[in-house]
């Protein structure tokens, strides 16, 4: 295993997978399969359909790369775990995406905290696949980098984790799902679309800036775009104004109702 300290990145080992390791993969990887279709938003299942991903084990990157890189310009790149901000920002300003080389253990099927190479792989690579989300991603590492050196880091990560990580987007009049902590879990693509617990509302930046939210379980607010192309404009707005009225204002709490919300109902 070379390790390159500088910016984290390991080789993904992929011939040190064990059958174990594959197998969970395949059971996810059936799971979500099975349950996606009329969940996933359209870009989704497009960006898997030409990918070298199956059930038959953990994918791996090399292959994964030689679709992904002609698409987008993006490639996977394996890293130990969660990497430090100033870390992830840069690789993501370079298209490099960094994913997680290990798999969760079967006791862990439902839930764990640390991205691992399932949701980073089957829930980030096949948006990675459409330009407008690869565009996007890469304005958030080139955002990041700036945002760290304003102190508006917090900020910036809000809006990360309500679209890339946690977003719904409206496709013919129902709702959708695009973010990859969804789409990579079982429990919250149902919870997501289907519970009458979470509150939906209507994207709006200013909002998710001041919106916090929790690492550790289901989301309780979810954002909604009304078309992916609206990332577009997002990845070209300049947020330094933005954060310099958000910065010290109030945050909201996770499931706060605020005056001017605009409230989406479920599908
Ligand atoms: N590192 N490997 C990895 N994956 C992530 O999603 C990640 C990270 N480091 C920092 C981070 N995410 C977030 O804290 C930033 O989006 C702010
Ligand atoms: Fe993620």
């Amino acid at each position: 295993m070379t390790s390159s300290t500088h910016d984290w990145t390991i080789d993904q080992g992929w011939g040190q997978y064990t059958a174990q390791d594959h197998s969970v993969w395949r059971t996810l990887f059936e799971r979500q399969t099975a349950l996606l279709p009329g969940r996933a938003c359209k870009e989704f299942v497009d960006g898997m359909k030409h990918l070298p991903m199956d059930a038959s084990g953990i994918p791996d990157f090399r292959a994964l790369n030689e679709v992904l890189m002609p698409q987008t310009g993006w490639q996977v790149v394996a890293v130990p775990g969660l990497v430090p901000d100033a870390v992830f920002f840069d690789h993501l300003a370079h298209r490099r995406f960094p994913s997680g080389n290990f798999i969760r253990t079967p006791v862990q099927l439902d839930y764990l905290q640390e991205p691992d190479v399932f949701h980073d792989v089957f829930g980030h690579v096949p948006m990675l696949m459409n330009p407008v989300m690869a565009d996007f991603i890469q304005a958030y590492g080139v955002g990041g980098l700036r945002a760290d050196s304003m102190g508006a880091l917090a900020l910036l990560a809000r809006v990360y984790w309500y679209t890339v990580e946690f977003g719904l987007v409206r496709e013919a009049g129902d709702l959708r799902i695009y973010g990859a902590g969804i789409a990579s879990s079982f429990s919250e693509s149902v919870y997501a679309l289907d519970s009458e617990v979470p509150q939906r509302m209507a994207f709006d930046l200013g909002r998710v800036m001041r919106t916090l939210y929790r690492i550790d379980d289901f989301q309780q607010t979810y954002f909604v775009l009304e078309d992916l192309s609206a990332l577009l404009t997002l990845g070209q707005t300049d947020f330094g104004p933005l954060y310099a009225a958000c910065i010290d204002r109030p945050t909201y709490a996770p499931n706060a109702a605020v005056p001017g919300d605009v409230l989406v109902p479920r599908s």
